[in-house]
């Protein structure tokens, strides 16, 4: 299998943890796509993906997969444990629930901000601004930061005391937040935690 993604931006970062917490990174050919320089609005890009994004999983037999959640789920059934998307009924809705809101609440409210109240990968690309938007976006992260704070008062993952696609979306949010500066609050002791625990898998090395 293939994937088009540019190292180190958020999306793609979420699908290279999944693969490396799952076995798989080493079966994949990465395929860079410059998405500074508007590769990936390219109309054989957009043949892929019309929504002009990375990370994009193809299959060998040429089924394409866009949206990280997708081709985490994807990846998550080719082999079995550690299941990052759940296991009986009720695991795999919490764990989609929680999944959600810290997509939406935090790595998709930082991406509004970045993109919409700064200057973002620059004039080329962000052909839209909406900087109130973008503020709104921005408090909006703050406040998910809180409740994720309170999520952990019990357990060392967001969905128990074990990662799941939930901490791999929180890790790519917070990381996108360090880099557009929205600080995390120094009092979301936590959270402060919860990062070390993250930092110090091995299956961080591939983001290096
Ligand atoms: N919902 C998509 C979002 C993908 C996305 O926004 N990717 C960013 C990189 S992290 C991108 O390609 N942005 C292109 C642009 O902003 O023009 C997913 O989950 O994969």
């Amino acid at each position: 299998m293939r994937i088009y993604d540019y190292k180190g931006f958020p999306n793609p970062t979420r699908v290279r943890l999944a693969l490396a917490e799952k076995g798989l990174h080493d079966e994949v050919e990465f395929l860079h796509v410059d998405v500074p320089a508007g590769e990936h609005r390219t109309p054989e890009f957009l043949a892929k993906n019309p929504s002009g994004a990375v990370p994009v999983l193809e299959l060998d037999d040429g089924t394409i997969l866009s949206e990280s959640t997708a081709i985490t789920e994807y990846l998550d059934h080719v082999t079995g444990a550690p299941t990052l998307t759940g296991l009986d009924a009720k695991e795999r809705g919490v764990i989609h629930m929680l999944q959600r809101k810290v997509e939406d609440g935090l790595l998709d409210a930082v991406s509004n901000y970045f993109h919409f109240a700064t200057p973002g990968l620059g004039p080329d690309i962000e052909t839209y601004e909406n900087a109130g938007y973008g503020e709104r976006r921005r408090a909006v992260a703050l406040k998910t930061m809180e409740w994720m704070d309170g999520k952990l008062v019990d357990s060392d993952f967001f969905a128990g005391d074990r990662l799941t696609v939930v901490d791999i979306t929180a890790f790519a949010g917070f990381a996108f937040a360090d880099f557009a500066g929205i600080e995390t609050p120094a009092n979301f002791d936590n959270i402060a935690a919860w990062k070390a625990r993250m930092n110090a898998r091995p299956s961080i090395a591939v983001l290096a």
